[in-house]
């Protein structure tokens, strides 16, 4: 059993063996410039890796949960030692603003997320605050102040672990989202959206008031780390996001008959796994009939009863559909109504449907990813325009106001996973590119 100290120690070196193997192949000569700081860039991404640690050595910070809360408030004092002023909305989003030349100016907004799925990465969300805040940092070494505001955000729940939801902070502060709806929710644990809250100092009230006036920000833009393997395969440290595919999620229960797998002959039987397990083998083939960008996927599942010798009564499955474009989306929506309906009489059950999130795909504005290309090519790194397979808060700004992503570089593209890693090297080359783009966008006047 180990003791206090031990586990201090443990958790010493495991925060240190992060940033070792960050700095590895590190090559501070050469990024280590203008400010900015690898080293401080690999100790911050640690200090959020050990918060939420699973036994896995992934990162666990499911929404509104207190390891979230506890990676907010770790952010809040690095952005307290910055010089921000901090802020935080009835939504949990946390703001970092910095003091422009001109406040009266909309602000520029740069951030992410801080919560993760289950045994999660330690890059996904966290890797664009802590981008943000870096330029701040190298802003203050280098005694800028920038014209306009420009603020480090931190948006709640964006990854939907606690709903089966997700952007529950982005949507909170631009009003994108049904009260009525939102209140309905509860977690696996049974806590209703108001519970939830509760429990990490919010309300409802509160929540409401989130709302933001939209007017008063520029642009947002989000590092991201790309959770696929394009720039992996071109060899390049970091990309150009040119649109957000947007998810469409169901919730899904095939309801049959239960009964004893001995004593019931396989005639006749009305199993609802075997249906649902038919209707999971037969949506992975419906996406390449629409476009090369469609996906779709099931990743979650409950089995009632859930028991050896039992046919199962009832399966809860939950999808998850994507695509760039709004016409392919909508295309393979329809070919999965049509399968439900042939897995309904193929198997005499019947399939309750429940939408849960319906997401807008979101193109980035084509002078945007100009001014991204002509940053990139600044710091020598040759543009390229990819899709983002994965939902963001930048899709739920998107739709009103100007949005920009850049990605960086995913080992072997793997993301929500322990293995999810990206090269300090390209994180550090990525925040430059961010840091030029900010530059270039204060020059607007
Ligand atoms: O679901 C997504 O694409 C994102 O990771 N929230
Ligand atoms: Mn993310
Ligand atoms: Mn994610």
């Amino acid at each position: 059993m180990t003791n206090t100290f031990e586990k201090e120690v443990i958790r010493i070196k495991k925060q240190e063996s992060f940033v070792h193997n960050l700095m590895e192949n590190y090559d501070e000569r050469k990024n280590d410039t203008d400010g900015i700081s690898g080293h401080r860039i690999a100790s911050r991404l640690a200090k959020l890796a050990e918060i939420g640690l699973t036994e896995e050595s992934g990162s666990q910070r499911i929404g509104f949960s207190k390891e979230e809360r506890a990676a907010k408030e770790l952010v809040k004092v690095w952005m307290h030692k910055a010089g921000l002023k901090v802020s935080e909305d009835g939504a949990g989003n946390v703001f970092g603003r910095l003091s422009a030349k001109d406040n009266s100016k909309p602000a520029i907004l740069s951030g992410s997320h801080v919560d993760t799925v289950p045994n999660g990465g330690h890059f996904d969300g966290a890797l664009g605050v802590v981008a943000a805040l870096e330029v701040v940092e190298a802003w203050k070494e280098n005694e800028y102040q920038p014209k306009k505001p420009f603020e480090v955000v931190i948006f709640s729940d964006e990854e939907g672990s606690r709903f089966n939801s997700g952007y529950i902070g982005s949507k909170g502060m631009c009003g994108k989202y049904q009260l009525d709806e939102l209140i309905k929710l509860h977690d696996a644990n049974g806590m209703s959206f108001e519970e939830v809250l509760a429990s990490d100092g919010l309300t409802i009230p509160g929540f409401k008031e989130a709302k933001r006036n939209l007017n008063d920000i520029e642009l947002f833009v989000e590092v991201h780390i790309e959770q696929g393997k394009i720039l992996e395969n071109e060899n390049l440290p970091c990309g150009i996001v040119n649109g957000i595919a947007g998810p469409v999620w169901y919730e899904l229960t095939f309801n049959g008959v239960a009964g004893h797998s001995g004593s019931t002959p396989m005639v006749g039987r009305s199993d609802a796994l075997v249906a649902a397990g038919k209707f999971i083998h037969e949506l992975s083939n419906l996406p390449n009939r629409v476009s090369d960008t469609a996906v779709a996927t099931v990743g979650k599942m409950h089995i009632h009863p859930n028991g050896i010798n039992v046919i199962s009564g009832k399966v809860t499955l939950y999808v998850d559909i994507r695509d760039t474009d709004i016409k392919t989306r909508n295309n393979l929506i329809t070919k999965v109504l049509r399968l439900l309906a042939s897995i309904e009489n193929e198997f005499s059950v019947k399939i309750d449907k429940k939408e849960l999130i319906n997401i807008l795909p979101v193109k980035i504005e084509s002078t945007i990813q100009d001014i991204l290309s002509e940053s990139l090519r600044g710091y020598g790194i040759r543009p390229i325009k990819l899709p983002s397979g994965a939902g963001h808060d930048a899709m739920i700004l998107g739709e009103d106001i100007p949005v920009a992503m850049l990605f960086v570089r995913s080992e072997n593209g793997i993301s929500h996973s322990p293995l999810e890693r990206s090269s300090l090297n390209d994180c550090v080359q990525t925040i430059h590119v961010l840091k030029r783009f900010i530059e270039e966008i204060m020059k607007n006047v």
